[in-house]
């Protein structure tokens, strides 16, 4: 007996481990996938949330900002790249970049998200001046949250220096932390067939691990609905735990739903519901030591994200305000929510809405809480203690 209502019974042997607080084996992960009992799935993903996050779900005041869709890598799933000349390429000023800082610094957001293509021509400088001018526009409490581990070996390779000094310099410059995009799936196979040219599996962890080491946090995704196999998924997911087991330094891990249209891949069905939820779950469960699981609303939709709070979600991101990557690959979400409806989806749920920054420390606290997540106690490897006190 486990306490779980599993109507397939080959998960028992998972759920006496999820009930008993122990690591799942590979093998674990590619039965999860294998089988179809959705909702054993979910409560056991929503019994491992609870034990991490108790009953808070997580939500931000945010801006995205995505300087140039100009980019010298043409990966087949992406819809937002463009060439140098290019219909529809565009590329924004330092002033103009800085502006939309500023303005959503006034409208209350507490992180600026920065993630672009891989120019050809902005120099090393030019990115570091952006973070220096991005950090001195904006108050202290704002964290500037820039460039994917994609961009770092970019900017490594234009000012031919190691990727560590890279985010030394970066750091000194005002940057606070990573987000988690260009990871796609660690795996040969996907990535030769549509990535190429992408930052491999290798260096995109070690990029991360040298981030962890200069105490930037960082966060991991997971691109998946395209052409890689359950088995590449679960690989997936313990090179991210192997990861943390050494570093630490991962926040979050946020599945990202592939979504095809206008991308070289359109042939491919956009990835369902059902699959969203696995995959939410799956990663709460197999990711014993990363504390939070997010669901991009942007990218699985309101009702999924909804939804996925009870399959082992505890954050819904953000405001987040302008969005162009999964918008260009035909994402039909708004391109914004205001806070009350972040609360109110998150209320009607039944949990605590809590408004965070980009490192989880709480802004403001919206419902009665019984008891602390665990993750703050620093029970949950991994994990910081915070610093900002509620509102
Ligand atoms: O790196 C590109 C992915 C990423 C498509 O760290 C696509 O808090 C789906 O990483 N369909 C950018 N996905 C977004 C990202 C992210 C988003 C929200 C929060 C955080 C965070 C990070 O989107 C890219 C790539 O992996 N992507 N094209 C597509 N057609």
């Amino acid at each position: 007996m486990n306490g779980f209502f599993l109507n397939d019974s080959s998960l028992e042997p998972i759920a006496l481990k999820v009930a008993a607080g122990e690591r799942l084996s590979r093998e674990d992960g590619v039965a999860l996938y294998a089988s179809n009992d959705l909702i054993g799935i979910g409560q056991m993903a929503d019994f491992a949330r609870k034990r991490i996050n108790g009953e808070r779900v997580y939500f931000m005041v945010n801006r995205h900002i995505n300087p140039t869709n100009i980019c010298r890598n043409r990966c087949k799933f992406c819809a937002f790249a463009r060439s140098e000349g290019e219909d529809g390429a565009y590329e924004m000023t330092l002033d103009t970049i800085v502006d939309a800082a500023v303005e959503g610094a006034n409208d209350g957001a507490y992180e600026i998200h920065i993630v672009s293509g891989l120019h050809p021509e902005w120099s090393y400088e030019f990115y570091i001046e952006m973070v220096r001018r991005v950090r001195n526009a904006v108050p202290d409490h704002v964290i500037v949250q820039a460039f994917t581990a994609v961009e770092i070996e970019h900017m490594a390779i234009i000012a031919d220096k190691p990727t560590l000094e890279v985010l030394r310099d970066l750091r000194d410059a005002g940057l606070d932390a990573l987000p988690g995009g260009g990871a796609e799936i660690f795996s040969d196979r996907t990535r030769a067939a549509a990535w190429d040219k992408k930052t491999s599996s290798d260096v995109w962890l070690r990029i991360h691990a040298e981030a962890h080491s200069l105490d930037i946090k960082t966060n991991c995704t997971m691109l998946y609905g395209h052409i890689e196999t359950a088995e590449e998924r679960v690989d997936h997911l313990i090179r991210l735990r192997e990861q943390q087991d050494a570093t630490g330094g991962f926040l979050a891990f946020i599945p990202l739903a592939f979504h095809p249209a206008n991308t070289e891949l359109a042939d491919l069905p956009a990835t369902t519901g059902y699959d969203d939820l696995k995959t939410l779950a799956i990663g709460r469960l197999m990711l014993d030591n990363i504390p939070h699981i997010k669901a991009f609303w942007i990218m699985v939709g309101l009702k999924v994200a909804q939804l996925s709070v009870a399959f082992g979600v505890d954050d819904i991101d953000g405001t987040v305000i302008e969005e162009r990557i999964t918008h260009m690959a035909g994402a039909s979400t708004p391109e914004a929510l205001s806070k009350q409806d972040l609360v109110n989806m998150i209320v009607e749920t039944g949990h605590v809405p809590v408004e965070r920054d980009t490192l989880y420390r709480i802004v403001k606290t919206y419902a009665e809480e019984t008891s602390a997540p665990a993750w703050e106690a620093g029970l949950v490897p991994g994990t910081r203690t915070t610093g900002l006190t509620e509102a």
